[in-house]
C-alpha cells in the first residue's frame, strides 16, 4: 500500500467522499474501516452543490470526483447510483435523484415510479453504482450491481431513496427493512467500494 497516502495514526491512505448525501456516507464508513479514511466535504471545509449534469452514471461520477480533486488536489472519491427498471426502459436511472422533479425528494420519485409500473408484468430491477477515484491525479473507475424486484406497495422505515420498494434477490426484506449491515451483504454501494479496497490494497 503506497504510504505517501496515509495518516500518522493508522498508517491508512486518506480519501476525500465527494457527496452531499450523508445516507452513503454512513455505508461508506461501514464497510471503510480498515481499509482507507474518508474525509467527508464537510470535514474538508467544501460547502458546494456538486452537479450531475451528464446523462450517464459514469460521467456524472466522475464529474463529482474531478470538481473536488480540482479544488483540492487531494486523492478523492465520489459515486454516481441509478435505479435501473427494464419495464420503464431503464428509468429512473441517471436520473433517480430528481425522478420526480427538481425537489429530490425520495417520497415523490417513489409514487412515481410505482405509478409508472402500475399493470406491468415484469417488476425486474437493479440498482448501479459508479465509483470514480482520483489517486495522485489518475482515475480509476469501480461497478457495483444488485439485482432484484419493485415491490407493488413500500415497507420498511431504514435507509433512503429507493430502498423502501427494492427487494435485492436472494432476499425476501426490502433494503429498508434491512440493518445497514444486511444491506451491506447485498448492495451495488459496497460491491463498487469492495473494487475499490482490492484496487487500494494491490
Ligand atoms: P451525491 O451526488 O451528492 O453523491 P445524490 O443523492 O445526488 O448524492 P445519486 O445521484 O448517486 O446521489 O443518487 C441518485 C438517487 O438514487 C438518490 O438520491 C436516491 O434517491 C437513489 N439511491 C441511490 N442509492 C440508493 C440506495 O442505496 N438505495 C436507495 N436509493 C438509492
Amino acid at each position: 500500500m503506497a504510504k505517501k497516502h496515509t495518516t500518522m495514526q493508522n498508517n491508512l491512505p486518506i480519501l476525500i467522499f465527494a457527496t452531499n448525501n450523508q445516507h452513503k456516507v454512513a455505508e461508506i464508513q461501514s464497510v471503510a474501516g480498515g481499509y482507507f479514511n474518508i474525509i467527508t466535504l464537510k470535514a474538508a471545509g467544501i460547502d458546494i452543490d456538486i452537479p450531475e449534469p451528464y446523462d450517464t452514471l459514469e460521467a456524472n461520477a466522475t464529474e463529482k470526483s474531478s470538481i473536488i480533486f480540482k479544488m483540492t488536489g487531494q486523492n478523492v472519491f465520489s459515486e454516481d447510483t441509478g435505479l435501473e427498471v427494464p419495464a420503464l426502459n431503464g428509468e429512473p436511472g441517471v436520473k433517480s435523484a430528481r425522478y420526480a422533479g427538481e425537489g429530490r425528494d425520495f417520497q415523490a420519485n417513489i409514487d412515481k415510479l410505482l405509478l409508472n409500473l402500475e399493470g406491468k408484468p415484469n417488476r425486474g430491477a437493479q440498482f448501479r453504482t459508479i465509483v470514480s477515484l482520483i489517486l495522485d491525479g489518475k482515475e480509476y473507475l469501480f461497478e457495483g450491481i444488485c439485482k432484484g424486484k419493485i415491490t407493488e406497495d413500500q415497507k420498511g422505515l431504514q435507509g433512503f431513496g429507493y430502498d423502501p420498494i427494492f427487494i435485492p434477490a436472494g432476499s425476501d426484506k426490502t433494503f429498508a427493512e434491512m440493518t445497514m449491515d444486511e444491506k451491506n451483504s447485498f448492495s451495488h454501494r459496497k460491491k463498487a467500494i469492495s473494487g475499490l479496497i482490492a484496487f487500494l490494497g494491490k
